[in-house]
């Protein structure tokens, strides 16, 4: 096997697990009709929001493009920041609550290809836009936290993706060059990052970027695979995967 796989870094959202459209998306409701406000956001309305990454970011955005009345009034009495953070914090309790009652699993060939990988040694990360206890929570309930060399997560760098900040910081977590990992990313904003910070990247779409550009990306699939379960290769050079392995995927560098 090509010994430049050193390490495996995944997102987290939309490519460990589904966790946006009934996870986030369905926390954030929840938060909002806990703390009183008549918001809701649908399946639809939660693709375009999605353009903004990260849970802080997305509420700022949602309230200067659709509630300006409320952001004006919120600003004026200087208590935009605190709102935004407490209702970022109901939003993750109840996400952590929606993660405890196991209904968010992982998608299909993940749990194989992180064993596999581990079998390999073949070191394995995280690089997310999430908050830190949500990444936590996921990877309790499905993972182990302690299988990943370094888990890079929310605020840690400044500039969320599609910056490439989280890649390198990851990578230099990993000690490692780029040339020497791969990324596996479900989102156009996630390949901008991981392609800026110099890696090669996979990408497993879902229903919400299964339309957006992925030219840069080594290999596109509907998702990664099990050995009943098919996977489809959207496009890339490896035409001829069922279900995606350490082998294919050292292939790639
Ligand atoms: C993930 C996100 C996150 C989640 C919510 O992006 O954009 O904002 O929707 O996370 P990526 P928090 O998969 O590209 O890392 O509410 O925990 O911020
Ligand atoms: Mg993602």
């Amino acid at each position: 096997m090509n010994q430049n796989l050193q390490a495996l870094i995944f997102d987290v959202d939309g490519t460990l697990a589904d966790t946006e459209r009934q996870g986030h998306r369905v926390a954030f409701n929840q938060a909002f009709a806990a703390n009183h406000l008549d918001w809701h956001w649908s399946e639809d309305l939660y693709g375009d929001l999605l353009q903004v990454a990260g849970g802080k970011e997305r509420i700022r955005y949602y309230l200067r493009e659709f509630q300006g009345p409320l952001q004006t009034e919120l600003q004026n009495s200087q208590r935009l920041d605190s709102f935004v953070a407490q209702l970022h914090q109901a939003k993750t309790a109840k996400y952590q609550q929606l993660l405890a009652e196991g209904s968010i699993p992982l998608r299909p060939g993940v749990q194989r290809l992180i064993q596999s990988a581990r079998s390999q040694g073949i070191k394995l990360a995280i690089a997310t836009t999430s908050a830190v206890p949500n990444v936590m929570a996921l990877l309790e309930q499905s993972l182990d936290p302690g299988w990943f060399a370094a888990i890079a997560a929310g605020d840690v760098v400044a500039q969320k993706k599609p910056a490439p900040d989280i890649y390198h910081y990851v990578l230099d977590q990993l000690n490692l060059l780029p040339q020497n990992c791969l990324v596996i990313e479900d989102s156009q904003q996630g390949l901008q990052a991981a392609t800026q910070a110099g890696l090669t990247t996979i990408i497993t779409v879902n229903r919400y970027t299964q339309n957006q550009d992925f030219t840069s990306a080594a290999l596109v699939l509907n998702h990664l695979g099990e050995p009943d379960q098919p996977c489809s290769v959207l496009s890339g050079k490896s035409q001829k995967i069922n279900y995606l392995t350490v082998e294919d995927l050292a292939k790639l560098l």
